[in-house]
This record gives structure tokens, sequence and C-alpha cells, in this order.
């Protein structure tokens, strides 16, 4: 018999919410039981624009019935396998299938179960790959203010989020960062890549000379810095970082979690910029967000440097049990198809003017102090309330939930970053929402 008295009610539930306000929460919910296409629907049947594909994942649009099909499938078939010396099909296939998409000669694939393990992978490949050198005196790691790279160690010490970080510790020895390439002085209201900042790139320089470079494996950075802001990289940075890794030796990692798949219009964010780093993180939309799965991806010398040796030997001592799980490797060649079959990795370039013009159209609003663009991503910075900040964030995005949208904030800046199969009229809606939202914030 179902005794009402033991179920939990919300308010004293024992899941512990991740990054969530959880007392504020539990006690006014908000909650979502079923989503399709471009919509989320509350338990009530209450309609909801998803402004942000979910957490910047779904970018195909949600349940999706290909990917719903494969991983039932799946699931019926084949529900584990091992991959530690062991292998199933589906994750060759789907490492080459995806392999086929990066840029360069990244064509080699580790996977992983999200963005923060393939951060910490990422981390760990370039160490080891330095050390495979003999150059084992690289160990240290260069991230970004503003940064964020997941919340596993190696990913908290290289972020640059400080509210992330401040609680934790040490985190990891020998870890620094670079300055952040956010200037509203110089850069407010800019379309596209701001004109102003690539001599930011120099830090990196600075940090050579305290350090000395041969200490240094790795700098990881975000293309586009999405979940500190989306800080849209000036006009030459990203070249001027990789000129000066090229000139010291260093790894260029590119942590394209939300960038990848589709994001900028083309299907790595690397791609857009025409700036080739040696690694690249990926995860969210690699199964449009149906099973967790996260992949990262390196150059030929990269692999290469661990394929010596005798062959009896175990090259990379590191992976996960759910490394290249049946299901998330069935999901992630579904969500390839529908990407292809719709244009989606695409899209977003298409559809960039018009999502530029009326994200800019915001400007005037009251408390908007910049609003800035990229891809299929923008984001609409307020004015701290005096004494509140991050209050004015807040509200408005409690006020969209109430008027029928699903949007993202970091602090005070509302992040848009829909599915890539909106339509016009879709953006339409989402930003006479937004709009409406803005007109109640005092
Ligand atoms: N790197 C980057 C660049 C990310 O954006 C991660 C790593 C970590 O991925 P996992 O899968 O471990 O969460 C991310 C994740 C937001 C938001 O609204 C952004 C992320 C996650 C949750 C919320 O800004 N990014
Ligand atoms: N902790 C213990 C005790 C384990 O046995 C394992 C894996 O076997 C792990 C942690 C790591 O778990 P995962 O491979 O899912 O990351």
């Amino acid at each position: 018999m179902n005794d009402r008295a033991t179920i939990p009610t919300l308010e004293n539930s024992a899941f512990f919410m991740p990054f969530s306000m959880n007392r504020q929460f539990k006690k006014a919910p908000r909650l979502l039981s079923r989503a399709e296409g471009m919509h989320y629907y509350t338990p009530e049947g209450r309609k909801l624009i998803d402004g942000t594909s979910g957490l910047w994942c779904v970018n195909a649009g949600h349940c999706r019935e290909k990917i719903v099909k494969a991983v039932q499938k799946q699931v019926a078939e084949l529900d584990f396998a091992p991959a530690f010396q062991m292998g199933h099909p589906l994750a060759f296939e789907f490492a080459d299938r995806i392999a086929a998409l990066a840029p360069g000669d990244l064509k080699r694939v580790f996977f992983t179960n999200s963005g923060s393990e393939s951060v910490d992978t990422a981390l760990k490949l370039a160490l080891a790959y330095h050390r495979a050198r003999g150059e084992g005196h690289r160990m240290r790691l260069i991230g970004r203010e503003r940064g964020y790279h997941g919340v596993n160690f190696g990913g908290t010490a290289v972020g640059g989020v400080v509210g992330n970080r401040k609680i934790f510790g040490a985190l990891v020895a020998g870890v620094d960062h670079i300055r952040h390439t956010h200037d509203l002085q110089k850069n407010a209201f800019s379309r596209g890549q701001p004109k102003h900042g690539a001599e930011l790139a120099d830090d990196l320089e600075r940090l050579c000379a305290l350090h000395d470079p041969s200490t240094i494996a790795a700098v990881i950075v975000e293309p586009v810095a999405c979940s500190g802001g989306v800080l849209v990289p000036p006009v030459g940075y990203l070249e001027r970082l990789r000129a000066i890794c090229d000139q010291h030796g260093i790894l260029l990692i590119f942590d394209e979690v939300i960038t990848a798949w589709g994001r900028l219009g083309k299907p790595f964010g690397a791609q857009h910029f025409g700036v080739l780093p040696d690694l690249i993180t990926t995860a969210k939309g690699i199964t449009n967000g149906t099973v967790p799965m996260g992949a990262v991806f390196m150059r030929e010398r990269i692999y290469q440097a661990f394929m010596t040796g005798p062959e009896n030997t175990i090259e990379m001592p590191h992976g996960y049990t759910y490394s290249s799980h049946p299901l998330a490797c069935a999901a992630g060649l579904a969500t390839m198809q529908v990407y292809e079959e719709e244009g989606l990795l695409t899209r977003a370039a298409e559809l960039w003017p018009y999502w530029e013009e009326q994200a800019h159209a915001l400007k005037g609003l009251p408390h908007v102090i910049d609003i800035r663009n990229i891809g299929l991503i923008a984001a609409i910075e307020l004015a701290p309330r005096a004494g509140a900040p991050g209050m004015r964030g807040l509200e408005a995005h409690t006020k969209a939930f109430e008027k029928g949208a699903y949007i993202r904030v970091a602090g005070d800046i509302i992040a848009l970053a829909p599915p890539l199969i909106i339509r016009k009229e879709e953006i339409d809606e989402l930003f006479e929402i937004v709009r409406g939202v803005l007109r109640t914030i005092n």
C-alpha cells in the first residue's frame, strides 16, 4: 500500500541538488516533466520554450524519435560492455564517425562521460604526452580567469570562476591563470567577435616569463567562455594564443564542451575560428544530451607519442567504467545522423544574422549594459543591483519561467543558446518573453 506519510515531500527531499539554491528551490520548485522539440512542459502541463538547450546540450531539440529509438533498441540488445581490454563495435564506429567531423588531424578520440571528465582527461593526456617525449618537467597547467572547465579537481583548478573554486582549498599544484577577455569599456554591444583585446593573449607570455615556458604543459581555454558569462574572444586573440603556445612548445587545449556540435555554425568552434588546438574536449551535444558522454580529440602526434614501447603494455592507464558506454554510442550515432540529415551543424551560421538582430534589439531596455552574440548564443548583461549582485539575473530566470521560457543566467548575465532547430518565429517568441521580463525588473 502507498503510505503517503512515508513519501518525502519535495521540501525535505533527500536530493542534494547540484549548483542550486536547495532551500529556496524546494519551497518553490520549478519542475519539468516532459519535453518535445523546442519545448519543456511542467507537471501542470505549462509549455516553456527552451532558451538554453537544457544546459547547452540538446542541440537537435528534445525527445527526437531517431535518438529515442536507437537508445531503446540498444538497451535491450547490449546494456553494458566493458571497455577495458574488451570492446563493442559501436564504440569504434562512433569514434570514427565523430573523428571524421573533427578539424585538422585531431582524429583520435578518448571517450568519457561528461565535460568534467573530458577536461581532466585532456589535462592528464597533456602531462603524460610531455613525459612520454622526455619533457616530464612540463608540469604546469594554465587556465584563464572566468573560465569554466567542469567540477573535477583538474577542471576546478584550471577554472577561473571564483565562486566555483574558493571553498575547495588548494586544488591542484602548479596551476596559474591568464586574464579574461571581458572589457565592456571598449567592447560593449559588440556583434560577433569584439574588436579590442587580441593583446590580452600576451598575458601568456607574462606567465612564460614568470614560470619559464619549459615548465608549462598546456593552456586550456574555452573558445567562447560560456558559463562564465558568454565572453566572446576578441578578433585575433585565439590566433595569438596559438602562436605563443607554438613558440614555447606548450599544448593548446580548446574546451569545446559547449562550442562543439554546431553551436557556432560549424561542427567545432575551432573550425569557425580557423585555429587548430592540440586537444579538444567535448560532451553535451555529442548525444544531444540524452545519455551522458564526453569525448577528447587529440592530434596524431599526441596519440602516436603513446604508441611506443612493447605492444603488451597499456598505453594509457586512464579511463572510466562507462567510457564508450553502449547506450551513449547508440545515442551519439543517432544524434550525428539527425545533425547531418537536418544540417544542424551548420544551421547556426544561417540563423546567425537574424538571431543577432533580434538579440541586439533589446538594447535600451532597463539595466541592460551589454548585449553580445556569436553563433546561436547571445548574452544580455544587466547592471547588478546595488548591494545585491546576481539578484536581477535570478529574477529574470524565475520571471521567464512564469512567462513561458526556460533560460539560464550567470549572475546578472542572461545566456541564451536555444536548440539549433529553432525557427525564426520561435526566436521572436523567445526574445519577446525576455523583453517582457526585462521590463518588469527593477
Ligand atoms: N567545460 C565547459 C566549457 C563547460 O561548459 C564543462 C566543461 C563540464 O561539463 P559537465 O558535463 O561535467 O557539466 C562545461 C559544462 C551553464 C552551465 O548554464 C554550463 C555547463 C554545465 C552546466 C551549466 O552555464 N557547462
Ligand atoms: N571508486 C571505486 C571504489 C571503483 O571501484 C571505481 C571503478 O571501478 C571508481 C571509483 C571509478 O568509477 P568510474 O570508473 O565509474 O569513474
